[in-house]
């Protein structure tokens, strides 16, 4: 694992004054997460639209006796990106005699006491988290294995790369793992209807979790924007089978970020998210591009989300 940035502020701000000086101007979603995005994400998770979530946790409900028959007595969970931990607890109720948990998450804040809440209530449990950034720097440096290492990456959050990163972050858990399978969640390809109305949910949590960038970079960085002047947007692109996110500039305008400014034309968008969709032997077919051997897979009957069993 990267050793947690000295100075997380730093990268925050090195990549939005990259991001915004590049065109079409961009900035990677892992910035989305500070305890306000977090929160956001929560409730996104709870609106109608959001399929996934729900989706994947009745997936891991009703097929965990099977997942946990695949992963085998003993295992160490490794989660990537560990967040509300809902579904890691569907996974570790199923399984027989887990070794322990290692929840890895850029956001250090809530991985202390969510590591403490999950050791109140399994006593037996060896949680180890570790506070970094995944995706990015040096090989992962996991504690010492306490048992067969496992991964589990749920919630589709592989989406967010773009199929040749995705490539190479599988490639990077499969040597982090050290021999260990993984148990993946892929939200799949389906009705453009479907996907625009996920990703533009009635209640506008999804344009406020959007939004929240930019507030973040307010709060943290002490940026102007004008949050009145942008406007959240969320299309799907069937060529590159992806939702892309955009914060769209209502005006012109200008913004000042850490003694730059930067003017921003009307229409001009900041390009914030994409989320990837893969048909199951697509997601399949990148699995064994990275050097993963693909093994079972759970669907819904709607086929709206998938889970992936893969082995080294
Ligand atoms: C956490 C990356 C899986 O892409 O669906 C939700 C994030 N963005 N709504 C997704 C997100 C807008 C989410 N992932």
């Amino acid at each position: 694992m990267a050793a947690p940035s000295p100075n997380p502020a730093g990268a925050f701000a090195a990549d939005l004054l990259a991001g915004l000086a590049t065109r079409p101007r961009a900035v990677a979603p892992k910035w989305f997460y500070d305890a306000e995005g977090s929160a956001l994400f929560e409730r996104i998770c709870e609106q109608p639209e959001y399929y996934p979530t729900r989706t994947e946790l009745a997936l891991l409900d009703q097929h965990a006796e099977a997942m946990a028959a695949a992963i085998g007595p003993g295992a160490e969970i490794v989660e990537f990106g560990a967040g509300a931990s809902r579904k890691v607890r569907l996974l570790l109720d199923a399984l027989e005699a887990p070794a322990g948990f290692v929840p890895v998450d850029i956001s250090g804040e809530h991985l202390e006491a969510a590591a403490e809440a999950l050791r109140r209530e399994r006593p037996g449990l060896r949680v180890r988290p570790v506070a970094g950034d995944y995706t990015a720097g040096p090989a992962l440096a996991l504690p010492p294995a306490a048992g067969r290492r496992v991964g589990f990456y749920p919630g589709s959050s592989i989406g967010n790369f773009e199929p040749a990163a995705a490539e190479a972050l599988l490639r990077r858990f499969r040597g982090a793992l050290d021999g260990g399978g993984l148990l993946i969640g892929v939200d799949l390809v389906k009705s453009p209807a479907l996907l625009h109305a996920a990703y533009n949910d009635a209640a506008g949590v999804t344009a406020a979790f959007n939004l929240n960038l930019l507030a973040r970079a307010n709060r943290e960085l002490g940026a102007d924007f004008a949050l009145a002047a942008w406007e959240h947007a969320a299309f799907y692109h069937p060529g590159l089978q992806r939702i892309e996110m955009h914060l769209v500039s209502r005006r012109a305008q200008r913004v000042h970020l850490l003694g730059r400014a930067f003017d921003i034309d009307e229409g001009e968008s900041l390009h914030t998210e994409n989320s990837c969709k893969y048909t199951v032997d697509g997601f399949r077919a990148l699995a064994r591009r990275a050097g993963w051997a693909p093994q079972a897979v759970w669907t819904d009957a709607q086929r709206r989300f998938a889970l992936h069993w893969l082995l080294p």
